[in-house]
């Protein structure tokens, strides 16, 4: 008789993540727990069973642009596949956006929406996306005060009902570049009360969205992000004709396929103003913070249904006589995934903490500091780590993780696009710096990994400790060091400082938890994860070049 491998399944996604529950037992006061866990239960069921089956029978299916009905007229309309229709039900359903709109968990309401967004992302084929720029368009609309527009979109954005339901694009991208957004080069025209917008969108996530936030030049106003500003526009008339734009076409792109990702040609499309005529950048920064801790939040996601898929794998998979599961090396392996896993997600679950604590207006001026550095830390960091991430679980599973009907490739072509959208890995590192350049920023970091790094004093625990504390001291050291004084200017340095702080916040925050978790007579997983993670001092800061010596070994 012939050998079959088995496929590996997965179990209830929420009982299998010890990691999970056990924050959710440390941050979440018993009743609000109690309250929410019947639901992550029932998301966990469901991202194992009819969700992870619908996104592996659903992998060739991707939308599809229709420019013209039988009769040429141009309807410019995106179809997207019947698993697409699915998962935005459920979204709705399970108020992924609504959450912590409704607040029924006052500061918490963001580790529900979250906690329950993380089990829904990984057998959702990136519906995710669309959910992190609604959300992003409520906080926006909702930071501006913007009463007319908040009335007009919020209900629909927020609402659980599918059949009423809306989603937001956020077009901020244009032929000039992604990263560079003052290069815009849409425009504004007045237009009664409205306006009317000119230009090309080269890149727009979730097409089929009914409204979007977008960046344009009004008329008159000066260069750069300061004379951009921030509109509100809907996609369709309520008789379903197009606002005054052309879909030209979809993308082609490495992963993400059932996302729909256009380039958009405004042509008059009418649009009204969110918070003022120029300052656009800034206006829409309250959607950068919304939609990068998304980011993190999909990265922690697929490094985990990667771990879930290894290690079952791990289990059935006999090699050399035994499973792979008991064997020494491929143990390394999995362990390292692991303990890079539970600091990526401790890091992201500090930033929705954070952002919960601001949503519920009971931060603090510290805490308000920390959140403003850790967004684009904890999306570049987590990022990074997704990537190399899915590329170990593919390995896991030799050449089967290199066919794509096995479903697993998609977790690496999926996986590449984090590092690259909502802010490429340099352009956060240089937020950062933005972030930390404010007064008080610096030493709030430096408290923060102090206090968390020290909550226990065990002896196993002391190099984990030790490696917090010497990043911390190379980071602030770069960091006080005046511009230009130095061979490596700050610049040049921000990924490095990035990288060796998000190592070090998260580490610290590891040895918190495994503090937390051994004095409860709880298991070693934790305490082994922050002893694998914290072996060695980090030596992110002395590879940084002076910026001639990049030149000559970059460039010859
Ligand atoms: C599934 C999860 C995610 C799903 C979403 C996927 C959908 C994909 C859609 C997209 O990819 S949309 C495109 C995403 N594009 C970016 O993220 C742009 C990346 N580039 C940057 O972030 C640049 O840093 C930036 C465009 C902001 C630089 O522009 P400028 O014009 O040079 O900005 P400047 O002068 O540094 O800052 C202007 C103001 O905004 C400043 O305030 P002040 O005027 O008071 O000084 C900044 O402090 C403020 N600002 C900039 N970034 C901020 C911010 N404030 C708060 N937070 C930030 N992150």
């Amino acid at each position: 008789m012939s050998f079959f491998q088995q496929a590996p399944k997965l179990g209830n996604q929420f009982e299998a993540d010890s990691l999970l529950r056990e924050y959710l037992e440390r941050v979440l006061p018993e009743d609000v727990r109690r309250g929410i866990e019947p639901e992550l239960r029932e998301i966990g069921e469901l991202a194992a069973g009819e969700l992870f089956q619908l996104s592996l029978t659903s992998r060739k299916d991707e939308p599809q642009l229709v420019s013209f009905d039988p009769w040429g007229r141009r309807i410019d309309e995106i179809r997207v596949p019947p698993a697409w229709k699915v998962f935005a039900k459920l979204a709705s359903e399970k108020g992924l956006v609504a959450i912590p709109y409704e607040a029924k968990h006052g500061r918490y309401s963001r580790v529900h929406q979250f906690a329950s967004a993380y089990l829904f992302a990984p057998s959702s084929s990136i519906y995710t996306c669309p959910l992190a720029m609604s959300d992003g368009a409520v906080r926006t609309l909702m930071t501006h005060k913007n009463n007319a527009l908040i009335e007009r979109a919020v209900p629909r954005l927020i609402t659980r009902d599918p059949s009423r339901a809306w989603t937001s694009g956020q077009w901020m991208t244009e032929r000039t570049g992604g990263s560079d957004v003052g290069l815009s080069e849409t425009r504004a025209v007045r237009d009664g009360q409205g306006w009317r917008l000119f230009g090309t969108k080269w890149f727009t996530s979730a097409t089929t969205s009914e409204m979007t936030l977008t960046l344009a030049r009004p008329e008159g106003n000066s260069s750069g992000g300061k004379g951009l500003a921030l509109f509100y526009l809907e996609l369709r008339s309520p008789d379903g004709k197009l606002n005054g734009l052309r879909i030209n076409r979809l993308k082609e792109k490495l992963g993400t396929k059932m996302l729909p990702t256009a380039e958009i040609e405004l042509d008059g499309a009418f649009a009204e103003l969110v918070a003022g005529s120029s300052d656009g950048v800034k206006a829409i920064s309250p959607m950068l913070q919304i939609t990068r801790t998304w980011n993190a939040l999909c990265s922690i996601a697929s490094m985990r249904r990667g771990l879930a898929l290894a290690t079952e794998y791990a289990h059935q998979r006999h090699a050399f006589g035994a499973p792979l599961s008991q064997k020494p090396l491929h143990l390394q392996t999995l362990a390292e995934l692991q303990a890079q896993f539970e600091a990526s997600f401790l890091l992201t679950f500090r930033a929705v903490e954070l952002l919960g604590l601001e949503e519920a207006n009971e931060v603090t001026d510290r805490e308000r500091l920390l959140l403003r550095a850790l967004q684009p830390i904890v999306k570049l960091w987590t990022a990074k780590q997704a990537v190399w991430n899915a590329s170990e679980v593919l390995e896991a599973f030799g050449g089967a993780g290199y066919v794509e009907d096995t479903g697993l490739p998609v977790l690496l072509r999926d996986a590449q696009v984090l590092p690259i959208w909502e802010g490429t890995t340099n352009v956060l590192a240089l937020d950062m710096l933005r972030a930390l350049s404010q007064p008080g920023a610096v030493e709030a970091v430096a408290d923060e990994l102090t206090a968390r790094a020290n909550a226990g004093t065990r002896v196993e625990l002391r190099q984990a400790r030790r490696s917090v504390a010497v990043a911390l001291d190379r980071a602030v050291e770069q960091l006080r060091r005046p511009f230009g004084e130095h061979p490596n200017s700050l610049e040049a340095s921000a990924r490095a400082i990035a990288m060796t702080l998000g190592r070090a916040w998260a580490l610290a925050l590891m040895l918190e938890h495994a503090e937390w978790v051994l004095s409860r007579g709880g298991p070693r997983r934790s305490a082994l994860a922050a002893r694998q993670l914290g072996a060695s001092d980090p030596n992110f800061l002395d590879s940084v070049l002076a910026t001639e010596e990049a030149a000559s070994l970059a460039l010859g």
